[in-house]
C-alpha cells in the first residue's frame, strides 16, 4: 500500500530534507506533491531521479493527499493545517503553531507514539523543536527506570535551525572575517562567525528565550508530566549541521552512571559512545544521520541523585525531517 503525499515549503531546508528522506527510508510514496508560496512554485525537486514541479500552495487541492508534511513556517501551517485537515489529509506540523494545543498530539516516536492514538482529534500532529527531540530520545530510558525530577540543559545549535539564511551568514562572515573584511550580521542579533550567541528566538517577558521555553513545554508535554522541572539555556554555535547539548539531570531516585549507560546502550534511537574519550560531535557523528548519539555519561560530584551527559544529533534529520517521517511510519503502520 502507497499514500499520496504533500511537502509544504518544498523549497525549503527542513522540506528539501524531507523530500531526500522519503526516499532513504524508502516511504511508500505513490504520488508527491511538492508544494510552496506562489513565489517559489514552479521550480523543481527531484525525487527518485525524477524531476518534480512545485506547486503553489494557494490552488492545491487537498483531497488529493492522505499525509501532509508542513514546515514552510508556523503561520502558513495555520493557513492550511485546518483546509488540508477538513479535506482527508492527516498533517505532520513541524512548525511551533499547533505544538501546545492539548487535543493535538506531539510526538517523537521513540518517546511518545502512543500519543498518536488520537491524531483523529484534529487530523494534525504536531513535530516538536529540534532540542526538544534530541532531549527527549536521551532521557526516556533514564525517566522510565528511574525518574527525573529535574532537567538543567545548555544547548549548543547550529546555524541551519535558523534555515538557510542562517547558514549563508555563518558562511559569509567566516570567509569575509578570513578575508580582513567586514562581517555584517542580519539573521542573527550578532555576529555569529568565530563567536557563540546565548539567543534563539525572541525573549520573553520572565527572560528566558521562547527557544528555551519551547524545551519546558513540550518536555512537559510529550513526557506527560507537568512536575518535571526544566531549566534551559538556548546558545547559537558556528557549526553548520547538528545541536549539541550538555544534560545534567536530577532523577527521583539516584542512578550509577554505568546503570545508566546499560539502558541507553539498548535504547532505540541512541548511539551511545560508553568511553569518556570517544565523545560523539556534531561534525564527526551527528551530521548527516537519523541517530541520537550520546556520551560523556556521569554521575554529577555536586548532588546525589545527579547524572550528567553530552548529546549529539542531526537537528534537521532527526530535530526535523527524520521525526516527522517517523511518526508518518508509525501511522500508517499502526493507524491508517
Ligand atoms: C533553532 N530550534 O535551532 C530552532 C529551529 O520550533 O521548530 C526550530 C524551531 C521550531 O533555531
Amino acid at each position: 500500500r502507497s499514500f499520496d503525499v504533500a511537502v509544504l515549503g518544498a523549497t525549503g531546508l527542513v522540506g528539501q530534507h524531507m523530500i531526500e528522506i522519503l526516499e532513504q527510508r524508502g516511504f511508500p510514496v505513490n504520488k508527491l506533491y511538492p508544494l510552496a508560496s506562489s513565489r517559489s512554485a514552479g521550480g523543481t525537486v527531484t525525487f527518485k531521479g525524477e524531476e518534480v514541479t512545485v506547486l503553489d500552495a494557494d490552488t492545491f487541492d487537498w483531497s488529493l493527499v492522505q499525509l501532509g508534511f508542513f514546515s514552510a513556517g508556523g503561520s502558513v501551517s495555520e493557513k492550511f493545517a485546518p483546509i488540508a485537515a477538513e479535506a482527508g489529509c492527516v498533517v505532520i506540523d513541524n512548525t511551533s503553531h499547533y505544538r501546545y494545543e492539548p487535543d493535538i498530539p506531539l510526538v517523537v516516536p521513540e518517546v511518545n507514539a502512543h500519543a498518536l492514538a488520537d491524531f483523529r482529534n484534529r487530523n494534525i500532529i504536531a513535530n516538536p523543536n529540534c532540542s526538544t527531540i534530541q532531549m527527549m530520545v536521551a532521557l526516556k530510558p533514564i525517566h522510565d527506570a528511574v525518574g527525573i525530577d529535574r532537567i538543567n540543559v545548555c544547548t549548543y545549535q547550529s546555524v541551519s535551525g535558523g534555515g538557510k539564511e542562517s547558514m549563508d551568514e555563518l558562511a559569509k562572515q567566516t570567509a569575509a572575517l578570513l578575508n580582513g573584511q567586514e562581517a555584517k550580521s542580519e539573521a542573527f542579533s550578532r555576529q555569529i562567525a568565530f563567536n557563540v550567541i546565548p539567543q534563539i528566538d525572541v525573549f520573553l517577558d520572565n527572560d528566558y528565550t521562547k527557544e528555551e521555553m519551547k524545551m519546558v513545554w513540550e518536555t512537559q508535554k510529550i513526557l506527560g508530566d507537568e512536575s518535571i522541572r526544566v531549566n534551559a539555556t538556548a546558545v547559537r554555535v558556528p557549526v553548520f549541521y547538528g545541536h549539541g547539548e550538555a544534560i545534567h539531570i536530577e532523577t527521583r531516585t539516584p542512578i550509577d552512571a554505568q546503570d545508566a549507560k546499560n539502558l541507553l546502550a539498548e535504547a532505540p534511537g541512541i548511539v551511545l559512545k560508553a568511553d569518556p574519550a570517544d565523545f560523539p560531535t556534531q561534525v564527526s557523528d551527528a551530521s548527516g544521520n537519523d541517530d541520537v548519539h550520546v556520551g560523556r555519561v556521569r554521575n554529577d560530584i555536586s548532588h546525589p541523585n545527579g547524572l550528567n551527559m553530552w548529546v549529539v544529533s542531526d537537528n534537521v534529520r532527526k530535530g526535523a525531517a527524520t521525526n516527522s517521517i517517523q511518526i508518518a511510519e508509525v501511522l500508517i503502520r499502526d493507524y491508517m
